[in-house]
């Protein structure tokens, strides 16, 4: 590669370090090698998801957002009382807005991985919002979550749109849902967004697109990879794959060798024949009778939907 391997990432505290670099170096020696999707978002990688929700293939954000809207006021008298609006996966914040004006909670809680753009995103929100006392947390939120103390408890409504839930394999998305749960006391409740089951003609174009952004995206990881880690991956030598898998219900998204090849980083190396592939994301689409037993199972309650019209996306509000 260009210039050849370089030094792992410096600005990373060592122990996260070396947990990142366990991590990716696990990942890449399995036979089916993997990557985790939140490698996915880095900087360009939020650019270049944020152009993937406008793009016309991709249905998700867009009928999400249609949801919201159309079932403002029914949901805004569902969800009174709200007086801590915690979104997970926060990202741009854009989604958010709309419940801040018509929930007009005092507290917003933004938490992301990516806490630079987190911080941009959360400014950007108090300055449209003077009233609100918005904060940014900065946390993988795979991991138990602890919030700052100043954050009450009574009141809050943990938000976590665009069916991110469906990124993580169904036991970890059932353990999510519980400490989801577990942020929560009896008056608290979850405001969640799935992408629903339909055909395939659907789906694959959403994950595949004309212009070639989600390409973009998916082959963004490896960049983002090689400074993690120190490797010396050539976008150019993969090619970027999405197919539903029937039989787990859910999107894959990998990276394909175009020809034989041999990675290296400072600690390691791995061939890879000509087509074997990295996964790098699954996407379930869950039926809505599964993922309300799922929510039932991490201790939820009575759950209200909201859905579109051709019922490809469905928002749901779980009490605690
Ligand atoms: C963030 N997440 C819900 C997206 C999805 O649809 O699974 C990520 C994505 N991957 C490719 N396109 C969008």
């Amino acid at each position: 590669a260009e210039g050849g391997r370089r030094e792992a990432a410096p600005e990373l505290a060592d122990s996260a370090l070396r947990a990142t670099l366990a991590e990716l170096q696990h990942g890449l020696m399995q036979p089916q090698a993997r990557v985790s999707p939140k490698f996915l978002y880095d900087s360009r990688g939020c650019d270049l998801f944020e152009q993937i929700t406008r793009l016309p293939e991709y249905y998700p954000t867009r009928t999400e957002a249609a949801i919201l809207a159309d079932s403002g006021p029914a949901m805004a008298e569902a969800l009174r009382g709200s007086e801590v609006l915690i979104e997970l996966g926060a990202g741009n914040c854009e989604k958010v807005r709309g419940l801040c004006r018509s929930l007009r909670p005092r507290h917003f809680v933004g938490v992301d991985i990516a806490g630079a753009f987190l911080r941009q995103s959360v400014r950007r929100l108090a300055e449209e919002f003077p009233q609100l006392q918005a904060h940014a947390v900065t946390a993988d939120i795979t991991e138990p979550l602890a919030l700052p103390p100043y954050i009450p408890q009574a009141g809050r409504l943990l938000f976590y749109p665009g069916s991110s839930i469906g990124n993580f394999d169904p036991e970890q998305a059932q353990r999510m849902l519980g400490q989801m749960r577990a942020l929560l006391s009896d008056d608290g409740g979850l405001l969640i967004g799935i992408d629903l089951p339909k055909p395939i003609q659907w789906l694959e174009p959403a994950y595949d697109d004309a212009q070639g952004v989600t390409a973009r995206f998916n082959l963004n990881l490896l960049s983002h990879v090689n400074h993690l880690l120190g490797s010396d991956f050539n976008e150019g030598d993969w090619e970027h794959v999405a197919f539903f898998n029937t039989e787990h219900s859910r999107i894959e998204m990998h990276l394909r060798a175009r020809r034989p090849l041999i990675v290296g980083w400072p600690q390691g190396l791995r061939h890879f024949a000509a087509g074997e592939t990295i996964h790098t994301e699954n996407s379930y689409k869950y039926p809505l009778p599964d993922f309300l037993d799922m929510l039932a199972c991490a201790g939820f309650g009575a759950c209200q939907v909201w859905t579109d019209e051709r019922q490809w996306f469905a928002v749901i509000h779980a009490h605690a």
